[in-house]
């Protein structure tokens, strides 16, 4: 049987790969090392909560859209914006995140969480007192299902005095990793606000203490 030259060349690459694995693990086992964890499978806990990074100019705002990421966070609809020290007040740090770039944006970020434990998502909510609708409305998902609705009435709100409102709710952690999504159903540019979302376990598997 004849093997065909590209066919063989793959074979004896695989060939190579196996004997390189072998020598690896032989030296692994030699010096008695414990294999290290595979890091690229440990996913990282919740961050970027409070878009702080990355960093805006002051007194302005980065548009970003579909498929592009915010620091940890990802644009999975619309267009968002990140807006920029001085631009508005922020609720926490200098910055903070208008869910409407120039039409109903959706975010989410998939983070590290311990199945059976209870957490705690708490986040200040906003709205772009630019221009209307006044009442700006959105939603929270976790793991793309609907987690708690929201809606903030920007009426007597200004750049200088946005009037954050913490919301909140709990979820129960199923998997390693866990989604939270964060989407505008305020059609426009102006959409709900965002700010200092942070996330507690509140509760742990046995029981609470
Ligand atoms: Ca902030």
């Amino acid at each position: 049987m004849q093997i065909p030259r590209h066919l063989a060349a793959a074979a004896l690459t695989l060939a190579a790969l196996a004997a390189a694995n072998s020598a690896q693990a032989a030296t692994a086992a030699s010096g008695n090392a414990v294999p290290e964890p595979r890091a690229a499978s440990v996913l990282a806990p919740f961050s970027g909560g409070s878009f702080e990074t990355p960093s805006v100019p002051a007194g302005s705002f980065a548009t970003y859209t579909t498929g592009q990421s915010v620091g940890p966070w990802t644009v999975l609809s619309g267009t968002v914006d990140l807006v920029g020290p001085g631009f508005w007040a922020a609720a926490d740090g200098d910055q903070s995140f208008d869910l409407d770039g120039y039409s109903a944006g959706t975010i989410s970020q998939t983070f590290a969480t311990a199945p059976g434990t209870t957490y705690t998502v708490s986040y200040a909510l906003a709205g772009n007192p630019a221009a209307g609708p006044a009442v700006k409305t959105g939603a929270a998902l976790i793991d793309g299902q609907n987690a708690q609705n929201f809606s903030f009435d920007t009426t007597g709100k200004s750049f200088a005095d946005m009037g954050y409102a913490t919301q909140g709710f709990t979820f129960l952690a199923t998997k390693p990793s866990t989604t939270l999504t964060f989407a505008s159903t305020t059609p426009g540019a102006y959409g709900p606000v965002l700010d200092n979302i942070q996330i507690t376990a509140t509760c742990c598997k046995q029981s609470c203490v």
